[in-house]
């Protein structure tokens, strides 16, 4: 590695906000990364993830060399054993028994050569991805609609609008600087307003004027009956739907039917009527009005008909194309977008080309594709259905979880072994899925790769490498070239660089387009590879009538419909089911992780704000179930079952009968939360989308004898007791830990991972009280602290001393102890991750005068750089503040 300065712009792999990230130091050292100033989706600003990036390039857990049932092997023995099953299994059962599944993880360029492989030289569009569990409801909505598969508006569009309507997002933890942006724009114009409809109370609504916490599910119901009130109230853009739509009148008639007035509209969504009519008249009074949707639309058994009700509403009002205002979907992955520029998913071809004679015909000349695929092919549900089945005897799994992230994740699991052969091309080695393959190939990571992306605002920038990647690592695009040249297609991928493919990719986008295509990135092409490393971030399209690319679409009144016109798709309302169990478990995000973790959980400052995996329940539910705060609860469904740490809100965060439980905790990080194993394979019939977020499960306590912590000098595995849970610190590595029986022997196991027997142990076996430390060389390795019932919350004490080089004598007495000798400050949960500042810190700070995030900002730093933890800053000042200031 080099010592040289590097000064490198490159694009955060996180969210699809994609913001531009500046890389600086040396390769042996690099620094902190900072904002990109000049990138237009962040202008200098990261979240606390992007932050953190630095300390996510660690190559610990890296896969580091292609594996072949868990042997390392070299990449030509590799690549040949994946290359000939491939041609064995075509010959032997035809193309349609292949299948790859991607990710909006994958760089563009990575995407287009997967792609065009699968589907023009294999010859079955088999390749789905997991943008099948993310975007498909909202690709299928803007396609049934205004006829291709184009977010209309762009950023700017959410600071500009008059009235912003946050449906189904929790743009505060998911999308945080687009959050900010919102946030600054309300504070800039107080007299925007801003509606958040979600079940949930979350940080989002700290923007809210208004918020609506709809029954799950009853979306189509309140957009429906908005329809009809709009229609009711003389609101609609007469003149934009005579010229530029047609269908309003079977979308009126489908919508007056959802509720009779806005008494049964309450009941339906369980919301004050007060409240939707006051909703109804923001709406109808705004001309600028964004609606923001994500993943509680999309991931339903009706996101498809969620997303159009809300498109429906915006060509009714002609709030499309104009500044501040359009329907606009927000992306989730970082390349989610790009994914669907290349046509990743089963059901599209490439270069927003579908499966129509004329497309296939167009993309077969250009790829001069020897068995171009005739039919979409498998989405994820049913992919993973026919893998078990035994149809797909081949399966390339590349830059995705779905161990973890696919509903029914255990079937999955058990899909993989009815699989000839399972080839999977990860960063790390040691995932859920990596763990059921056959073949693993070493990808190069972010740092490493060198691409382009396109975040939620069609925007593409590239993501530059700084970093050689370690052992044998290479880039996806790489493999996937070297695939299909060992099956015969040497000079149909000739790619010997990214820029290659983007050029090609960028010719396909204009190969017999003139105008019919949205996507037309004529004017990228024939980069030189100066001008491809220097591209700066541009919004396609790209071409002779945008040079510079353009913001807006849709606001010449044109679409990519078959008649030109936007069409209006008429809804039926589906009121909400309701669990039989009583109990319906949601699935979302947390601030500071990253889906499976496999990246965030390196960094210790992302592991502070929440350590644990956890479920929200209401009050009522808790004390129906015997469930108390913090103590451990069992939730199951008749298709599996989780461990996690119960959360009773107080403070009516979680609506009765509902529970909420993060997605990114798995068989690495916890003993057993892996979500996914509980949720059965509905899905959108028309995306085929599955319905992550309404789940009917059960729940009760589960109870355990102790319960402590083990702080170690290794990363020890999992762990041989019945719930643990972990994290790395800035010192080394801890584990959450409960049992249902008697401690002793999980001590002995720990100990017996130590070759030392050092151990210095204080028992008390009737309270099931222990303390241990190994110490060698005068250094902690090892703490393990246990009691019946003890509150083990603050220990950052502990974690400073397991860091020292050499233990003082007093250090050795507070660990006997079990407690800090002096006056200690423990800061509680970390709250701001960017300044550590904890949870006890800030209440105190409240206690001493603290009125407002500003003030504390102003105090302690908390809030002031990345600014993700405002919203919680400002609901400890609702939770805390002295009586008397309240007033
Ligand atoms: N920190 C963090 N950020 C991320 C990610 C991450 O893993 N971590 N992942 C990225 C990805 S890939 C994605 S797709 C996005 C997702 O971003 P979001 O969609 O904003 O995130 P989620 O938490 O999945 O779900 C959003 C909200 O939908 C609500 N919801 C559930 N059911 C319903 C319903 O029936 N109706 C309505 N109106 N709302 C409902 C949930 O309560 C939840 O608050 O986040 C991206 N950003
Ligand atoms: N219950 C429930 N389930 C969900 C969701 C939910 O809200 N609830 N959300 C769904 C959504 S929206 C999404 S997007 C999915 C996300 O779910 P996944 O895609 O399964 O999750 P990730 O952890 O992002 O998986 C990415 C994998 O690729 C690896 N990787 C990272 N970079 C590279 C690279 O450059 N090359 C290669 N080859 N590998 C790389 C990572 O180590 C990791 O193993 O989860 C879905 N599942
Ligand atoms: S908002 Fe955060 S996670 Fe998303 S792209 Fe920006 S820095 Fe990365
Ligand atoms: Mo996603």
């Amino acid at each position: 590695m080099s010592h040289e300065k590097l000064q490198v712009q490159t694009t955060c792999p996180y969210c699809g906000v994609g913001c531009g990230v500046d890389i600086s130091g040396s390769q042996e050292a690099i620094a902190p990364v900072a904002g990109m100033k000049s990138h237009p989706a962040n202008f200098g600003r990261l979240c606390v993830k992007g932050s953190a990036l630095h300390d996510t390039l660690s190559h610990t857990d890296r896969l580091l060399h292609p594996t072949m049932n868990g042997q390392a092997t070299d990449w030509d023995t590799a690549l040949n054993l994946v290359a000939d099953k491939i041609r064995q299994v075509i010959s032997t059962h035809g193309p349609e028994a292949v299948a790859f599944y991607g990710s909006g993880q994958l760089l563009t360029e990575d995407y287009y050569v997967a792609n065009k492989l699968m589907k023009g030289f294999i010859g079955s569009a088999n390749m789905d991805t997991n943008s099948r569990l993310c975007m498909a409801s909202a690709v299928a909505s803007y396609k049934r609609s205004i006829g291709s598969d184009t977010v209309p508006g762009c950023y700017e569009d959410l600071e500009q609008a008059d009235l912003l309507v946050i449906t189904g997002s929790n743009a505060a933890w998911a999308h945080p600087i687009l959050f900010q942006r919102m946030a600054a724009a309300k504070k800039a114009r107080p007299d925007m307003k801003v509606v958040v409809i979600d079940p949930r109370k979350t940080a989002t609504c700290d923007i809210a004027d208004l918020h609506l916490a709809i029954k799950p599910g009853s979306d189509t119901s309140l957009f429906n009956a908005l329809l009809t009130y709009l229609h009711q109230q003389n609101a609609l853009d007469k003149d934009f739907i005579e010229q530029c739509s047609e269908n309003i009148d079977a979308a009126l008639e489908a919508a007056s039917t959802a509720a009779e007035d806005f008494s049964q509209l309450a009941d339906i969504t369980d919301v004050e009527q007060q409240d939707l009519e006051t909703f109804f008249a923001w709406f109808r009074d705004t001309p600028k009005t964004v609606t923001f949707y994500s993943q509680g639309v999309n991931q339903s058994v009706d996101g498809t008909d969620k997303a159009n009700s809300i498109i429906n509403l915006h060509l009714a009002t002609g709030r499309i194309g104009k500044p501040g205002a359009c329907p606009f979907s927000i992306t989730g992955q970082p390349n989610a977008m790009g994914g669907r520029e290349v046509g990743g998913l089963a059901n599209q071809l490439a270069a927003h080309m579908d499966f129509s004679p004329a497309d296939r015909d167009r993309v077969r000349r250009f790829w001069q594709s020897p068995r171009i695929a005739e039919k979409p092919g498998l989405k994820a549900v049913d992919l993973f259905n026919e893998v078990k089945s035994g149809k797909i005897k081949f399966l390339w799994v590349m830059s995705t979880n779905p161990l973890v992230s696919m509903p029914d994740a255990d079937d999955v699991k058990e899909a993989m072994k009815h699989c000839e052969l399972v080839v999977v091309s990860d960063c790390m080695a040691n995932t859920d899925t990596t763990a059921a393959a056959h073949v693993l190939l070493p990808a190069a990571s972010w740092g490493e790769k060198n691409g382009t992306v396109t975040n939620s605002e069609r925007r593409i920038s590239r993501q530059r490498g700084f970093l050689p990647p370690p052992g044998e690592a290479r880039p996806d695009w790489w493999i996937i070239t070297q695939i299909a040249r060992r099956l015969g297609f040497e000079k149909e991928f000739p790619y010997e660089h990214p820029a290659d493919i983007f050029d090609e990719h960028a010719r396909l986008s204009m190969f017999e387009n003139k105008g019919t295509r949205d996507f037309d990135l004529s004017g990228l092409t024939n980069l030189s590879r100066e001008q491809y490393d220097a591209l700066a971030p541009i919004q396609w399209p790209v071409n002779d009538n945008y040079p510079s690319g353009r913001a807006r679409f849709y606001d010449d009144g044109r679409f990519y419909t078959e008649s030109g016109k936007a069409k209006f798709i008429p809804v039926d309302a589906r009121p909400p089911v309701t669990s039989e169990t009583g109990l319906t478990m949601n699935t979302g995000r947390v601030r500071d992780h990253w889906h499976t973790m496999t990246r965030t959980a390196k960094a210790p400052v992302l592991a502070r704000h929440i350590a644990e995996p956890y479920a929200d329940f209401h009050p009522e539910d808790a004390m129906r179930l015997g469930i108390r705060d913090n103590k451990l609860v069992r939730l199951w469904s008749n298709l599996g079952e989780i461990i996690v740490r119960a959360h009773v809100r107080s403070d009516m965060a979680q609506r009765k009968g509902e529970v909420f439980v993060p997605m990114h905790w798995t068989s690495r990080y916890a003993s057993k939360a892996r979500m996914g194993a509980l949720i059965n394979k509905d899905h959108d019939p028309i995306s085929g989308q599955p319905a992550l977020k309404i789940t009917a499960v059960e729940a009760t306590i589960f109870p355990t004898e102790w319960e402590g912590f083990l702080l170690t000098n290794k990363d020890l595995g999992s762990l041989d007791t019945d719930y643990w849970v972990y994290n790395v610190t800035d010192t080394g590595h801890m584990y959450e830990i409960s049992g249902q029986s008697d401690p002793v022997g999980f001590i002995s196991s720990v100990r017996n991972q130590f070759e030392s027997d050092n151990w210095v142990m204080f028992s008390d076996p009737a309270n099931l009280h222990y303390r241990l430390c190994l110490v060698e060389g005068n250094q902690l390795k090892a703490v393990l602290f246990i009691h019946q019932n003890y509150d083990f919350s603050s220990r950052q004490w502990l974690i400073d001393t397991f860091g020292q080089k050499e233990l003082s004598m007093q250090d050795r007495r507070a660990i006997l102890a079990g407690r800090p000798l002096g006056k200690v400050e423990d800061k509680g949960a970390i709250i701001c991750s960017c300044f550590q500042v904890g949870e006890n810190t800030i209440n105190k700070a409240i206690a001493d005068g603290c009125t407002s995030a500003d003030e504390l900002g102003g105090q302690l730093k908390c809030g002031t750089n990345c600014g993700s933890c405002i919203p919680e800053l400002k609901s400890l000042i609702a939770k805390y503040q002295p009586a008397e200031a309240v007033e």
